[in-house]
């Protein structure tokens, strides 16, 4: 696409939460989810059916992973075979023996919350602390204050797979606000102020499906930007986005050509959490089966000194 603008440009006039909670806020749109949020959450909670979101690491079916990123590699390190004849095995009183094993791990290649400062345009990230910040680590806005405070409010899902009657959205497929508000009312739930909004659109069953072809012309579906759908997140103090895609969003906007330009308007602008890579298929089907779309969510990522993002595995509890 001809003449692409630079994000700096394209947001100029968009609104931020920078200050909102204080210059030296580093969780921005998470601070809507206090005591009465979370009380509001457990009250979704009918009959404790309880679902896991995060999708396996390690999958033999492989890794979804954005393009230049690896799946997380698990080594062994200690095996029963470490106390065959000669082998490496510590010896303990009494003849312990054990099982131990790492992994080399992208924090963003898995389930994870993004760190608010995780993406910037214009040399500031999050609250308007300096992208300098960022370097050999994050000084401001790492996954860190997110993970001590944890995430936890009424979750909403949004299936919009099954509101358009597919079994996956392809690449490059974009849906906005209104849309997700005319999904809300098909399935018969309101989406409500701080409210926690799970979007489904199976696309990463692509990935299993397509293999390597997956990551040609790589552009997943999702919401693209519109000043309204800023406003419609800013307005609803949406605190968390989740989805079951790699980056929560239409990769490249198909009307200027940008990448990531939620990341930048909702996250870095908004302070609104990202939650990336979720697997929603359970808890989809279930709501589908009940009827019931709303839920109690919790979630917190690892607690990672410094980090752009945290492997997570949230809860949802209906
Ligand atoms: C990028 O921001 C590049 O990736 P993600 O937020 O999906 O981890």
């Amino acid at each position: 696409m001809a003449d692409v603008p630079d994000l700096t440009t394209l947001l100029r006039d968009a609104p931020t939460n920078w200050g909102k909670w204080g210059e030296h806020d580093e969780v921005g749109a998470l601070n809507y989810l206090d005591a009465a949020q979370v009380l509001r959450g457990v009250s979704e909670i009918k009959d404790g059916k309880t679902f896991t979101l995060q999708r396996l690491i390690g999958d033999p079916k492989g890794d979804p992973v954005w393009p230049g990123r690896s799946p997380a590699e698990r080594t062994m390190v200690l095996d029963e075979s470490d106390w065959d004849k000669g082998g490496k095995g510590p010896a303990f009183p009494g003849g312990l023996h054990y099982a131990d094993d790492k992994i080399n791990a992208f924090l963003q290649g898995s389930t994870q919350y993004d760190a608010l400062g995780h993406v910037w345009h214009g040399g500031k990230i999050w609250n308007g602390y300096d992208a300098r910040t960022t370097i050999g680590g994050l000084d401001h806005a790492s996954v860190e204050p997110i993970a001590q405070r944890g995430a936890v409010g009424r979750g909403i899902l949004l299936d919009m797979a099954r509101y358009y009657g597919k079994e996956a959205l392809g690449a490059a497929e974009t849906f906005t606000h209104v849309d997700l508000e005319a999904c809300a009312a098909k399935q018969g739930v309101t989406i409500e102020p701080r409210d926690i909004i799970v979007i489904r659109t199976n696309h990463l069953q692509l990935f299993f499906e397509q293999g390597d072809s997956f990551y040609d012309g790589f552009c997943e579906p999702g919401l693209v930007y519109s000043p309204e759908l800023v406003d419609w997140f800013k307005d609803r103090e949406i605190p968390n986005l989740v989805t079951d895609t790699i980056a929560n969003e239409v990769t490249t906007d198909p009307n200027n050509g940008v990448a990531l330009v939620l990341h930048n308007a909702l996250m870095r602008n908004l302070g609104i959490a990202f939650t990336e890579i979720c697997d929603l298929e359970a808890l989809a089907a279930d709501c589908a089966a009940d009827g019931r779309y709303s839920f109690l969510y919790a979630a917190a990522p690892l607690k990672i000194h410094r980090a752009t993002g945290a492997p997570v595995n949230p809860l949802a509890i209906k």
